[in-house]
């Protein structure tokens, strides 16, 4: 017996594409413009910024949309998290921190949760903020390093970090995306991780 013989709808009716149509397209996995690494730490009380690096772990590297799911939906979510853990979702090559080549010049949207939201909530606003970053939502796409979110014993927070500091119209579009998809009230703060001169920061939207 041929191996559509016994399917309801033949397998060329075009009304109807299932898998047996188109084997390899239908398997096909759906590119992403970049690779993602997520990343964890959970640093402790004793850590300082000499040596919070050494508690940071590369946990997977993904670059299609099927991955990021199977990623998402085998991690521990982020309000199940220990306090003081963070998850950081970087464009692959980038490192989580401050001293790195893109980040060094960069900043951060950020928005602090309190912990009266449910867990779903949080972790919806996580989720929502990683996609429009794998999605690449954002005007100004190539200013987007990364996206981390921080579970303390008060909040939690939210962040996306950018490449540069210093051009507000810049800044502004990409906060403003991120709230759009976040979807939630309250205000981002945009803060450069070096804050040598305020310029009239925090920008908020
Ligand atoms: P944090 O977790 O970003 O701030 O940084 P938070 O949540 O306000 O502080 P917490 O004490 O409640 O966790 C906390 C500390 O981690 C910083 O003061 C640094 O010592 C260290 N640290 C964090 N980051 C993101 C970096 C980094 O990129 N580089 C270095 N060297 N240290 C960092």
């Amino acid at each position: 017996m041929a191996q559509n013989d016994n399917l309801a709808v033949p397998a060329g009716d075009s009304k109807y594409i299932t898998v047996f149509n188109d084997p390899v397209n239908f398997n096909a996995k759906h590119p992403l413009h970049n690779s993602w690494t997520l990343w964890f730490d959970n640093p402790g009380k004793k850590s300082n910024a000499n040596n919070w690096e050494q508690s940071l772990k590369e946990l997977i590297t993904f670059d299609t949309v099927e991955d990021f799911w199977s990623v998402y939906n085998n991690i521990m979510k982020a309000c199940d998290l220990q306090v003081s853990s963070n998850y950081h979702l970087f464009k692959h090559g980038i490192k989580p921190m401050w001293e790195d080549e893109a980040n060094k010049h960069g900043g951060k949207w950020s928005i602090q949760l309190p912990r009266n939201k449910t867990m779903a909530e949080i972790d919806n606003i996580w989720l929502n903020t990683m996609l429009s970053c794998i999605g690449e939502a954002f005007e100004y796409e190539s200013e987007v390093c990364g996206a981390v979110v921080s579970v303390r014993k008060a909040f939690f927070r939210i962040a996306l970090w950018t490449r540069s500091s210093d051009n507000q119209d810049v800044a502004m579009s990409i906060g403003r995306t991120l709230k759009k998809a976040a979807n939630i009230d309250g205000v981002f703060e945009f803060q450069p991780h070096h804050d040598t001169k305020s310029g009239g920061r925090p920008w908020t939207v």
